[in-house]
């Protein structure tokens, strides 16, 4: 079976991905419809050997769509999923819209791809930073059981979309050349405080919630118990913006269940679907976000055991935050989807 399939968003940092990839996969499509706001509609992209047009999102857009990828913001989510759906659609959605809603499945395959089966109409694409980490502690979670994990983010501008790359590209050469950065975007479009980003780390992405945390943490706090369908994982953490364009970087550290191997832990994690193992420090190799850019494997490295806990490791994980942590996720679930359906 060959599927009608809509990118909602496909002008933006993870739309243009999605296309690319559904491209590059050959993905089984008959019709092909990009869809974005009224301000874009008319563009026109380069799929295979085809022009396609891009038009306004609508809630007619969707008549005759067997999957639909959406990645233009919580609120279109919201507003035009309900109708994708109404028409026949599987949709896939990129926002935070319906994470945590219990009736929808919150998918990384290689964690719980078994859920997409119980989806109603909508599959949701975890927060990027929080898809990295749980497919990286998936094995270990299998072999030993986790009881607590502590990240740290160190994430890039192009979370933010392309406005916040230029941002940073843009005040980078300010700086240089000893003029004054004027901050417009980062860390919050809507907040009122503007923070510059180029030579600086900003811990703050995305606006704070009542309890001191942002809403970044608390996605990687919630979505990482939903993912991995267990509600006693103690969670924390503490999210940061760093001037690198693709790529997050994070430091964990997990206390497991079981007494562990540190040979084990690594063959596990080499072996893993997705991940590759870079760990060799007397080669100074450990993953960089410059290397996994353009990547959809997702890499692990610096991994020891905790001083302070023997039942605890840090490492360092990194991942292309536009593609496993967005595109090629929702593609990946679009696949299965597609395998299921055939
Ligand atoms: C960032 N993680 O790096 C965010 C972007 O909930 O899908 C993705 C926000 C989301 O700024």
């Amino acid at each position: 079976k060959r599927f009608n399939v809509a990118v909602v968003g496909a002008t933006g940092a993870v739309g243009e991905q999605i296309i690319r990839l559904l491209d590059e996969r050959n993905f089984p499509i008959n019709e092909l419809k990009l869809l974005s706001s009224a301000r874009s509609a008319g563009t026109k992209v380069k799929f295979k050997d085809r022009e396609v047009t891009i038009e306004e999102a609508t809630p007619d857009s969707f008549k005759g769509i067997d999957i639909a990828l959406f990645s233009a913001g919580g609120d279109v989510s919201k507003k035009l999923v309900p109708h994708a759906i109404e028409h026949g659609a599987v949709c896939i959605d990129n926002t935070s819209a319906f994470r945590m809603d219990p009736e929808t499945p919150l998918v990384v395959p290689e964690v719980n791809i078994d859920k997409i089966s119980e989806h109603k109409g909508v599959i949701a694409n975890p927060n990027c930073s929080t898809i990295q980490m749980v497919a990286a502690l998936k094995p270990l979670y299998d072999r030993y059981g986790i009881s607590r994990i502590i990240v740290s983010t160190y994430q890039a501008v192009s979370g933010a979309g392309a406005k916040a790359i230029n941002e940073m590209l843009r005040q980078s050469k300010e700086v240089l050349e000893g003029r004054d950065p004027n901050p417009d975007i980062l860390p919050v479009g809507s907040m009122p405080v503007k923070h510059q980003i180029a030579f600086n780390a900003i811990p703050q992405i995305d606006k704070f919630t009542e309890n001191g945390f942002t809403y970044e943490e608390m996605k990687m706090i919630n979505e990482t118990k939903k993912i991995m369908g267990d509600d006693s994982i103690e969670v924390t953490a503490t999210c940061v913006r760093i001037p690198v364009v693709y790529g997050h970087s994070e430091s964990v550290y997990v206390e497991l269940k079981s007494d562990f191997d540190l040979e084990d832990v690594k063959s596990l994690i080499a072996n893993a679907p997705g991940i590759v193992l870079q760990d060799n420090p007397a080669e100074q190799q450990y993953p960089l976000a410059t290397e996994a850019a353009g990547k959809l494997d997702t890499y692990v490295g610096r991994l020891r055991r905790d001083l302070s806990n023997p039942r605890a490791l840090n490492m360092w994980i990194v991942s292309d935050n536009l593609l496993k942590g967005a595109a090629w996720n929702a593609v990946q679930i679009a696949e299965y989807i597609a395998i299921e359906q055939n």
